[in-house]
This record gives C-alpha cells, sequence and structure tokens, in this order.
C-alpha cells in the first residue's frame, strides 16, 4: 500500500512508518492521520510485525497539528470533524511501538511520540507543546502523558510557557529512553525494535498492556477532560488570533476573550 503523507516498508519483523510531509514539517493533517491509523492498522495485523517504528524526518518529528486546517475552525466544527479522534488509533496498537525523533516534536507531534511506547533521539531533537502561544492547550493526551513522564513541576513550565527541551534535558527528565548523535540515532532505534521483535511476542505484548494499565487511571480520567477544554478553546477570540498570527508570522495580541 503507497500513502501521499507517508513512507512505509518492513525490515523482517519491524514496520517502519516514517511522517512524509516535509513541507510543513509533518504538520498532522487529516489526510495524514488518516493514513497513520490505516498504516499502523495494516502492521497491527500483519503476524510478521512484530515492532513497529515511527519516525519522521531529520529536521522534523512532526511540528505538531496542521494550525492552517484548524485556525478558522469552530468549537462545533473541531467536534464533529473527527480530527483528533483519528489520534486515537494509536491507542489501539498493542505491538510495541518505539518512535524515533530528531528535529522538532512539537505539539501535536510531541503526543505523537508520547503515545508511543519508548523514544529514542537524536542530539538534534526539541520537544515542546507550544498550543498556548496560539491560544489553546495539547488535545491528543500532551497534558496527561507529559506530566505522566516529567513530572507536575516541569509539565507546568512546558505547556503554560512554551519552554523546549533539548534532546539531554528530555533524556534526564525522562521523556526519552536514550539520546545519540545524529548520525546514529535512526539505525539505534531500529536495533532497539529489532531486538524488541526477537522477544516472545505474547509476552512483550502483554508487558505493555501491564506497563499501560499503570498510567490508565490517569488518562481515563484526563483525556476526556483534556479534549473538552482543547475544543472549548475554538470558541475564543484567542484561538482565531494565535493561530492566525502564526499564519501571517506575527505576534498575537490577546484579549482574554
Ligand atoms: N502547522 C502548519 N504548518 C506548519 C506547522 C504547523 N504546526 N509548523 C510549521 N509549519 C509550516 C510553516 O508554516 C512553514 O510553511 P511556509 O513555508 O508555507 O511558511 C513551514 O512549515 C516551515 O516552517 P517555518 O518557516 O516556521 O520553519 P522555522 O524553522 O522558522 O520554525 C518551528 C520551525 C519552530 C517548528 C515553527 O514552524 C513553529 O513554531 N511551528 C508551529 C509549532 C506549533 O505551534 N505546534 C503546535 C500546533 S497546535 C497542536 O499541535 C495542537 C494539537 C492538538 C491535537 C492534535 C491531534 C492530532
Amino acid at each position: 500500500m503507497s500513502y501521499l503523507n507517508l513512507l512505509t516498508e518492513t525490515r523482517q519483523s519491524v514496520g517502519i512508518i516514517r511522517l512524509n510531509r516535509p513541507q510543513a514539517l509533518n504538520a498532522l493533517n487529516t489526510d495524514l492521520l488518516k493514513e497513520l491509523s490505516a498504516a499502523l492498522q495494516a502492521l497491527e495485523s500483519d503476524p510478521n510485525i512484530r515492532a513497529i517504528l515511527l519516525t519522521g524526518s531529520d529536521r522534523a518529528f512532526a511540528a505538531g497539528a496542521d494550525i492552517k486546517t484548524m485556525a478558522t475552525a469552530s468549537e462545533e466544527e473541531m467536534r464533529l470533524n473527527g480530527f483528533v479522534e483519528l489520534f486515537d488509533s494509536l491507542q489501539n496498537v498493542r505491538k510495541p511501538l518505539i518512535a524515533a525523533v530528531s528535529g522538532f516534536a512539537l505539539g501535536g507531534g510531541l503526543e505523537l511520540a508520547l503515545a508511543c511506547d519508548m523514544i529514542i533521539a537524536s542530539e538534534t531533537a526539541k520537544f515542546g507543546l507550544p498550543e498556548v502561544t496560539i491560544g489553546v492547550i495539547p488535545g491528543a493526551g500532551g497534558t496527561q502523558r507529559l506530566t505522566l513522564a516529567v513530572g507536575k513541576a516541569l509539565a507546568m513550565e512546558i505547556i503554560l510557557n512554551n519552554r523546549l527541551l533539548h534532546a539531554e534535558e528530555a533524556l534526564r527528565f525522562g521523556l526519552v529512553n536514550r539520546v545519540y548523535p545524529p548520525e546514529r540515532y535512526w539505525e539505534e532505534a531500529l536495533l532497539l525494535a529489532e531486538q524488541v521483535a526477537e522477544r516472545a511476542p505474547l509476552a512483550v505484548r502483554a508487558a505493555k498492556q501491564a506497563i499501560q494499565a499503570s498510567q490508565a487511571p490517569a488518562l481515563q480520567n484526563g483525556l476526556p477532560l483534556e479534549r473538552d477544554l482543547f475544543y472549548q478553546l475554538f470558541n475564543t477570540a484567542d484561538q482565531k488570533e494565535g493561530m492566525s498570527a502564526f499564519l501571517q508570522k506575527r505576534q498575537p495580541a490577546w484579549k482574554g476573550e
């Protein structure tokens, strides 16, 4: 199967999905997320695949949800268009999912990496949730999964004040598993995926399920609340101002309305 916004390949029992919208730094739009959902489903149901590697380009894993497609949307349109719900397909993946991150992993891009089971980073990686700089909040699990990963104090700074973490900080704070030089991160991520793929598949799947259960209580409460608050912000002047300011490459003028 070939895709317009993804490149896919398999290496023995590892399925590889590469986000491929270079003109927008792999920003996530509906078409890309639909393809990602289909590609994940195909690998999940392929008995020859035992681990999945998700990656982007050297410049960007993904710079967030596509601001162009959201800028003028109303709250009702956002609730109805199913865009954010497409993200949920990641939660149905029971095989181990490893993110190989280089460059920008911002907003929905970081949320994508956080929804994976392990993150291998290039020294060039930059992690952040800059949504408040465009008048919204993370809507695909960022407030919950980042807080679980790095703790409340740092999550507050990252989400409320757009603090970016570089790769070494992300390693120190427990957001990523390992950091490698740019010329090696991808091969190391593939090696990790190949190693996990060698383990007993039913045991790996059971272990993933059990580890995920340790986070389930927080996620069950937090994810629906986060999504609802994210949608509500599309009913504000600040969301329209923030996103149009980004697209017009100017500073936003907040009204608090
Ligand atoms: N959406 C749409 N286009 C984007 C995005 C984006 N998120 N990020 C970058 N682009 C585009 C730029 O508009 C630009 O296009 P053009 O050449 O046509 O002007 C092109 O990619 C290259 O970007 P820049 O020229 O800005 O490159 P720089 O190297 O100067 O800057 C940055 C790189 C810092 C990454 C900058 O592009 C940036 O700040 N991007 C936006 C980051 C951001 O705010 N992300 C959060 C988006 S909101 C979000 O993710 C909410 C998630 C909600 C749930 C998602 C469910 C899927």
